[in-house]
């Protein structure tokens, strides 16, 4: 099911008009930056050059750029399996984020962790992981040292309808919700967790409905749609900065690529494929602007050609990096000190 931002609009949740024309050029940059390095990234594994599994967010641009500009620079975000979008959405480099594609020592993990497992605690982004429903318990578990130590900060999970079925989605919701964490939760509802279609799985019709459940908002959004993200969230952060709590948001979107590369895709048809494509977070965006006068030809192709220069510069930093040391390939893997208790 997909809302459309003209929905969006009708129903007045925002108005175009109180968003200056650079910050929507920021949103339409964020996403194509996004976009450009995916593209990218699904070429150099279909050549062999990537090492483990990659789970492209082609598609699912608008929710990652529209949450993380509502978020301050120091807040933590983690995040799942299929994580490109928002590490990159967070301020990582992208080649860093490229290098760890390829297993490269210059990579943001050193090369260890390819596309499942990139992290930089120190821009606040504690990891994306591949354990379905993790990244909700990590981002409680964040949340709750910001509230004990009194900082501004916000915890932002991002987990997939897949991971909204997992027990730590319950366990993490209720327990944010009676400690009024400076916590939200970003599902983003693909539509398909690998091949299960989320009717098929989800008993309740919205995922934003369990948020009654916990006491919390629990906010649909069209995940197509950068803006509609984007002010739901900025909602979202003032009440966790507020000491009002967590919020759910669901955000309606949809993953134009297979579940990993290489997926024969038979769960789904061709059509229906097409017809969220339609709504293309960023022709959307685009067109919007042009209608408004806010974009022309010119701008969109000197976009364009910033972008990718700068995804081919990261692809090069990649290739042209040494692979890690072999004599260092079990440092950072484990804790260096173990306790042992009687
Ligand atoms: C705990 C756990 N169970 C199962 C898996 C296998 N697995 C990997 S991705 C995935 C589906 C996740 O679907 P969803 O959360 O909707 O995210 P999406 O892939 O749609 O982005 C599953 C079941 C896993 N990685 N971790």
């Amino acid at each position: 099911m997909s809302i459309s931002s003209q929905d969006a609009r009708q129903e007045g949740r925002y108005s175009f008009d109180s968003f200056d024309s650079q910050l929507l050029k920021r949103f339409l940059k964020e996403m194509l930056r996004i976009r450009v390095f995916e593209q990218r990234a699904e070429e150099l594994t279909l050549s062999g050059k990537v090492v483990g599994g990659v789970h492209l967010a082609i598609g699912q641009e608008a929710v990652a750029v529209g949450v993380m500009m509502a978020l301050k620079e120091e807040d933590y975000v983690t995040g799942p399996h299929r994580g490109h979008h928002i590490l990159i959405a967070k301020g990582l480099e992208t080649s860093k984020l490229m290098a760890e594609l390829l297993g490269k020592e210059t990579g943001i993990v050193g090369g260890r962790g390819g596309s499942m497992h990139m992290a930089d605690a120190s821009k606040g982004m504690l990891g994306v992981n591949g354990i379905v429903g993790a990244s909700i318990v990590i981002a409680t578990g964040a949340a709750f040292t910001a509230q004990y130590l009194i900082r501004d900060q916000a915890a932002v999970a991002f987990f997939g309808d897949g991971g909204a079925n997992k027990g730590q989605f319950h366990e993490s919701l209720n327990m944010a919700s009676i400690f009024k964490l400076p916590a939200i939760y970003v599902c983003e509802n693909n539509q398909y967790a690998v091949e299960t279609s989320v009717e098929y799985s989800t008993a309740a019709e919205h995922i934003a409905d369990r948020g009654a459940g916990y006491r919390m908002p629990g906010v649909i959004v069209d995940g197509l749609d950068v803006l509609d993200v984007y002010s739901a969230a900025k909602e979202a952060r003032l009440r966790a900065g507020s000491g009002e709590g967590p919020t759910l948001i669901e955000a309606k979107t949809y993953r134009f690529k297979g579940h990993s590369i290489g997926d024969l895709e038979n769960y789904r048809t061709r059509e229906e494929v097409q017809e969220w494509m339609k709504n293309d977070p960023i022709i959307r965006l685009k067109l919007s602007m042009e209608e408004l006068g806010l974009l022309d030809e010119n701008g969109w192709n000197a976009m364009k050609t910033e972008v990718e220069q700068e995804i081919e510069a990261a692809v090069q930093f990649a290739v042209n990096s040494p692979e890690p040391n072999v004599e260092t390939v079990m440092d950072h893997n484990f804790s260096a000190e173990v306790t042992e208790h009687a």
